[in-house]
């Protein structure tokens, strides 16, 4: 996919006095001269000025900053690439065409987290980049965020996508779209080996490390009522607190428990399922083009088994989610039809 298709289009400017001296745009003179007079902030619509290039003498700078702030800001070609690209050229309407922007977590290994060269990686990583794949890009930018800004970021257009476990749930699709779910497993409470906590009732009186943002931070909220919460921006400063012994125990998703267990000799005091809150892709709403071809993709991983492979890699051990295998491999028997009644 390319940005620009045809060549520039030149639009001097000579705005001391405001005058055009010369337009190559296709817009008349006197449009432009009343562009220029006018409020910037009152409503006007403007033919598209796609691929324009617009070059200003300027005197005094002031007027012409805001006289070329004003044209750019009508006709769509300052801001992001997106907002001049057709449809065509830009079907998913994604930030830079060509390009996924997502918003991920880097310390939530084995979901997503950077390895010792910086590059992200893990499961939720490969399976988007496969889906993207599938759905026509192959350039795509991981970054990482706290998670408590993750969605927001994502529905105010700074990324096109979040990929990091992110359950799909109700009041998050009051934030963003979500893609169909991919990962269902448990919430798991971690701590020291001495710290004497075996279950969710040695909880009690304790401190408890919560992710803000997570749905473990909400499950806690709802029950875990005589733990002291202490709220951590990411799993990594949560752990030192674990290990420096400034909180008691810490409430993260399974695999990532697993994984900070193996690395400190820590252990599992409890594991709340949280099926129903499967993880999804998360979009800006207005992008019903990019949530098709990613549902699309995420389904056609599941089926062909590359979903199954990098479950297998990613978290060896694990009990399998069947819903996410091939079809002939899933064994449940689907709830019988209601019968007669006796
Ligand atoms: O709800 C689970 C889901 O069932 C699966 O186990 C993957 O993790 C979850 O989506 C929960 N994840 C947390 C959340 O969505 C924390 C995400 C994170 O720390 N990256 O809030």
């Amino acid at each position: 996919m390319t940005q620009r298709v045809s060549s520039a289009t030149f639009l001097a400017i000579d705005v001391s006095p405001v005058s055009i001296v010369r337009t190559e745009t296709g817009l008349s003179k006197s449009f432009i001269d009343q562009i220029l007079r006018r409020p910037l902030t009152a409503p006007l619509s403007l033919p598209r000025l796609d691929n324009a290039v617009i070059k200003l003498n300027f005197r005094p700078a002031a007027v012409a900053a805001a006289a070329l702030a004003a044209i750019l800001a009508l006709s769509g070609c300052g801001g992001s690439s997106s907002a001049t690209s057709s449809p065509a050229e830009n079907p998913y309407g994604l930030i830079e065409p060509g390009t996924i922007r997502v918003a991920s977590l880097g310390d939530s290994k084995p979901y997503t987290f950077t390895d010792a060269q910086g590059n992200f990686t893990g499961f939720d990583v490969e399976l988007f980049k496969d889906v993207a794949h599938r759905a026509g890009v192959d350039k795509v930018v991981f970054t990482g965020q706290d998670f408590s800004g993750l969605l927001s970021a994502v529905a105010n257009g700074q990324f096109d996508v979040g990929v990091a476990a992110i359950g799909i749930t109700d009041k998050r699709k009051e934030t963003v779209d979500f893609s169909s779910g991919y990962l269902a497993g448990y919430l798991t409470v971690i701590t020291t080996k001495n710290s004497g906590i075996k279950d969710v009732d040695g909880l009690n009186g304790k401190r408890l490390g919560v992710v803000q943002g997570t749905l473990q931070e909400a499950y806690a909220v709802r029950n875990f009522t005589s733990a002291s919460l202490v709220r951590f921006p990411d799993n990594n400063t949560a752990i030192a607190a674990v290990n420096s012994g400034s909180v008691d125990a810490h409430f993260l998703d399974y695999e990532a428990a697993k994984a900070y267990q193996e690395q400190y000799g820590l252990i599992s005091a409890a594991d709340i399922p949280s099926f129903d809150a499967p993880a999804g892709f998360a979009i800006a709403k207005d992008k019903p083009a990019f949530k098709e071809a990613l549902d699309k993709g995420l389904a056609a991983a599941m089926e062909d088994g590359t979903w199954k492979k990098l479950y297998q890699k990613w978290f060896p051990g694990s009990p399998m989610p069947e819903q996410y295998l091939p079809k002939a491999e899933q064994t449940a028997t689907p709830t019988p039809a209601p019968t007669a009644s006796k």
